[in-house]
C-alpha cells in the first residue's frame, strides 16, 4: 500500500489578519479528527538565518532590502527538505505565511517588481492551497499588537494586500477574515479537508514551475 501524501496548506494575509490563530485552530481540529497535521511558520525564527531575520525585524540590525529578501527566501529553502519529507510521509502542513508574503512585502517596501521578488522562491514545494485572509482596514486597525516590528505599519498594508492579490493563481482562494473566529475557522476547515482529499494521490508541485517535483 502506498502512503497517501499530506497537503501543503498556506495561510497568507497582511499583519493582524488572524493567520496565526487560524493555523493553530486548524491543526488542533485536523488532529482531533485523526488527520496527521502540523504547524509551520515563516519566518522560522529558530534557525541561524531566522535569528538574523528576527534581529532585522526588531530593528536590532540594519541590512540592505535585497539581503533581507534573500534571507526570507533562504529561510524557506533551509526548511524545504524537512517539509517535503513530512508531506510525503502523510503529514499535512498548515503554514503561517510562505512565499506569497516574501514577494508581497518586499515589493511593497522597496517598489521592486513582483517578478524579481518571486524569483528566489522558484522551485520550492508548491502549496496545494493558499487561503488569503482578507480583512478591512478598520478590523485590522482594531486588533492588538501594532507597531513593534518593521513593516507593521497600517499604511503599508493596502499595498501588501494588493500585491498578494496579484500573486493569486488557481491554487489561491480568498477568505473573509472580518468574520468571527469560528466562522473563518469553519470555512478554512472545509477547504482544508477537501484539499487533503483531492491531493492525496497527486504529486507535490514546484512553486512558479509547472512540472511536478
Ligand atoms: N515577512 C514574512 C516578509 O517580509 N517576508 C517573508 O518572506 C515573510 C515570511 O515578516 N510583518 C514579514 C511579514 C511580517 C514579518 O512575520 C514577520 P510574522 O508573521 O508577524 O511573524
Ligand atoms: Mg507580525
Amino acid at each position: 500500500m502506498t502512503i497517501k501524501r499530506g497537503a501543503l496548506l498556506v495561510l497568507e494575509g497582511c499583519d493582524r489578519a488572524g493567520k496565526s490563530t487560524q493555523v493553530q485552530k486548524l491543526v488542533t481540529e485536523l488532529t482531533a479528527r485523526g488527520i496527521s497535521a502540523e504547524v509551520r511558520r515563516f519566518p522560522d525564527r529558530t534557525t541561524e538565518v531566522g535569528k538574523m531575520i528576527d534581529k532585522y525585524l526588531s530593528h536590532a540590525v540594519e541590512l540592505p532590502a535585497e539581503t533581507v529578501h534573500l534571507l526570507f527566501s533562504s529561510n524557506r529553502w533551509e526548511n524545504c527538505t524537512e517539509m517535503k519529507k513530512a508531506i510525503l510521509s502523510g503529514t499535512t502542513l498548515i503554514v503561517d505565511r510562505y512565499a506569497g508574503s516574501g514577494a508581497a512585502y518586499t515589493a511593497a517596501t522597496t517598489g521592486k517588481d513582483l517578478s524579481w521578488c518571486k524569483e528566489p522562491d522558484r522551485g520550492l514545494p508548491k502549496p496545494d492551497l493558499v487561503a488569503l485572509l482578507e480583512v478591512s482596514e478598520d478590523v485590522q486597525a482594531s486588533r492588538a499588537g501594532w507597531g513593534s516590528e518593521r513593516f507593521e505599519r497600517i499604511e503599508l498594508q493596502q499595498k501588501i494586500s494588493s500585491n498578494l492579490h496579484q500573486l493569486m493563481d488557481e491554487s489561491w482562494v480568498t477568505v473573509n477574515g472580518n468574520d468571527d473566529i469560528d466562522k473563518v475557522h469553519a470555512k478554512l476547515l472545509t477547504l482544508a479537508l477537501s484539499t487533503i482529499e483531492t491531493v492525496k494521490n497527486k504529486p507535490l508541485g514546484e512553486l512558479y514551475n509547472s512540472k511536478p517535483l
